[in-house]
């Protein structure tokens, strides 16, 4: 690997880990203002939605982008052989370093308290919007230069299989660019000039579904690099083979389908549009969830043979087997505890997108409780696990502490089920979300005060110490690997997974174009009915109560 992509990945990565002590620590700070241990509205001369926006965008916008965008360099060139673009790569992580820094300035200096879906008529300051701009074009040049060397690496080994992770990567760019057409054009169009103040107004539903039609691919963009290593790393590192990779490419084509087509279903309150629609994007939803349900199975079959390689016997002796507490096979354990927290995200997720269920958790503290076991789970484990190998393998470091690290991914698996649940459990008591409970309902002194939710934010506040205690013991490990002496030689190493079943080449499974073509007819069916609904029910006051029909909407 050339000097110079060596540091466009290293510097992609320290950045976010950087910036996620503050994220991290806005993480605590939630739970202790939810759970009524301070009754103000700031702390450390940092205000309520302040933090906890800092806290959205730095750890589900800002750590996601940066990682994925040095992710598909390493398995790019680790794959393919072939260097990415000098030039691009520095343009691109430079916009990506600029627009950050400018939308942390808006949120630091008070001026951007929107959260991280900046939903209006919360208003930022141009400069928020102008560097999340910049954020995301940065991220949008190295596909361009990937997709170059790609068709060349096809050229040159015709009827080979693209391999499994140069896939992911490129299925998850395109995702990427494809919705945040969309958020460009929101913030772009819509925010940057209301906020100038040079248009008086926006259409706030409009707003909403361009967010959402990004908003819930992004969640997709999170979890692909996750899956590229649950595929191509994870059999490797438990001691086994991957059960069958035609599995991994059917569930990143469906990816590639699915990811955007079902942003509606954040929307099931917005009462402009229709019920047909908001019943397609519960279908569509329910279809997006069987990759993953592709993807459980998958590596339940490959961690299984690996448990049976290493001498199981029985039905379920393979659980007993496989390398939880191996400080070698650190990634294993970051995997692995990922996994168990997201056969709960996963299903919580299910209960959201049904749509007459989605009544009874909508803004409750429920959502944070399904969203820390996806996001915070298998995403972010995986984020920090891999980032952890990369500093240490291109700088040729040694771990440090290897048996502190070998313990973080429990430790913040515990945490997170903890911490979720006292969410969840708060949530269908009606807790809501996004709320400082601290000043109101959890006040003993306000005339609002609930104890009936005291046992939930505790619960919540155990867990959430729990991870905020794991994430400091990660820092230690980060910080100290990447400081300490270089003892090891430097290079980039990826575990590569062997299939069991490795199946012939299919050309339908070794291109994108008909994925692309059936992806866009997809978004249409889905996404002209809204916004047909949405344009033609905006306007002044509110529509109808329909007697007939007991959900939000028409
Ligand atoms: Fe979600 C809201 C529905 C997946 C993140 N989601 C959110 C929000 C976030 C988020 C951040 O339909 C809040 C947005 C906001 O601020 O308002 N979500 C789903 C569904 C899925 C799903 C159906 N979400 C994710 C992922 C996320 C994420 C992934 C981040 C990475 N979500 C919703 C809906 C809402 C929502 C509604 C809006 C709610 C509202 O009212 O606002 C599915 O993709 C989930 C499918 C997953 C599975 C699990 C498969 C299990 C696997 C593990 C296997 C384990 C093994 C280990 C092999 C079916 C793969 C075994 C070994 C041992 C040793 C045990
Ligand atoms: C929101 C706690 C780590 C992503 C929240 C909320 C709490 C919380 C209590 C809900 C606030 C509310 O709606 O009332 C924590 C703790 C953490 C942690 C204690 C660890 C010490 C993470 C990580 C990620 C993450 C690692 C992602 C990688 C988010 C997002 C939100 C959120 C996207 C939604 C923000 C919003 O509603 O605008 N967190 N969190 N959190 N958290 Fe975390």
């Amino acid at each position: 690997v050339s000097r110079s992509l060596r540091n466009v990945i290293i510097i992609e990565l320290f950045v976010p880990i950087t910036l996620l002590i503050l994220g991290i620590y806005h993480g605590l700070m939630q739970v202790v203002y939810r759970a009524g241990v301070i009754h103000q509205s700031s702390a450390v001369k940092l205000d309520y939605y302040q933090g906890l926006t800092l806290h959205g965008v730095i750890n589900a916008i800002v750590l996601t982008t940066f990682f994925a965008v040095s992710f598909g360099h390493a398995t790019i060139f680790f794959y393919l052989k072939k260097e990415p673009n000098k030039k691009a790569s520095w343009i691109s992580l430079g916009l990506m370093v600029v627009g950050t820094l400018m939308a942390a300035w808006a949120i630091l200096a008070g001026k951007a308290s929107v959260l991280y879906t900046f939903y209006p008529p919360l208003k930022g300051h141009p400069l928020f919007y102008l560097g999340t701009a910049l954020l995301i074009v940065g991220s949008w040049i190295p596909l361009f230069d990937w997709l170059v060397l790609y068709r060349s690496w096809k050229k040159e080994n015709p009827g080979k299989k693209v391999p499994l992770a140069v896939l992911g990567t490129l299925v998850n760019f395109i995702v990427w660019f494809v919705c945040t057409l969309a958020v460009a054009y929101e913030v772009l169009v819509l925010l940057l000039p209301w906020a100038m103040g040079w248009t008086p107004t926006v259409n706030v539903t409009l707003a909403r579904t361009l967010f959402w039609f990004f908003g819930h691919a992004l969640v997709y963009f999170w979890l692909l690099p996750a899956y590229i290593m649950f595929y191509t790393m994870l059999p490797k590192v438990a001691g086994g083979k991957l059960y069958s990779d035609l599995a991994g490419r059917i569930a990143l084509f469906l990816f590639l389908l699915l990811s955007v087509p079902v942003g509606v279903h954040h929307q099931f309150s917005d009462p402009n549009i229709s019920s047909t629609t908001k019943w397609l994007s519960t279908v569509l939803t329910f279809a997006v969830a069987v990759p993953s349900f592709i993807t459980a199975f998958t590596l339940s079959a490959s961690l299984e043979y690996a448990g049976r390689q290493r001498g199981a016997k029985g039905l379920l002796g393979w659980f007993g087997k496989l390398p939880y507490l191996d400080s070698n096979r650190y990634l294993f354990g970051y995997m692995i505890a990922g996994l168990i927290l997201f056969i709960f995200g996963g299903f919580t997720g299910i209960v959201n997108s049904s749509y007459a269920l989605n009544n009874v958790v909508h803004n409750t503290s429920w959502l944070p409780g399904h969203f820390h076991m996806t996001v915070a789970g298998p995403v972010f484990l995986a984020m920090i696990a891999m980032s952890l190998h990369l500093i240490a393998t291109l700088r040729g470091r040694k771990i440090f502490l290897p048996k502190v690290n070998v313990i973080v991914p429990y430790l913040w698996m515990i945490g997170v089920l903890i911490f979720s649940f006292g969410l969840m459990w708060g949530g269908l008591m009606g807790e809501p979300r996004r709320t400082n409970l601290g000043m109101t309902y959890l006040n003993p002194q306000n005339e609002l005060y609930h104890p009936q939710w005291v046992p939930s934010t505790m619960l919540a506040l155990s867990g959430g110490f729990i991870m905020f205690l794991a994430g400091m013991l990660y820092f230690v490990v980060f910080f100290g690997t990447f400081f300490r002496k270089k003892t090891e030689t430097a290079g980039l190493d990826l575990p590569v997974s062997e299939a069991y079943h490795d199946e012939k080449m299919v050309p339908l499974f070794n291109g994108f174009k008909p994925w692309i073509i059936v992806m866009v007819v997809i978004i249409l069916i889905a996404y002209v009915p809204a916004l047909v609904d949405v344009l033609s029910n905006s306007g002044p006051g509110a529509p109808p109560h329909l007697p007939h029909n007991p959900m939000p909407g028409i």
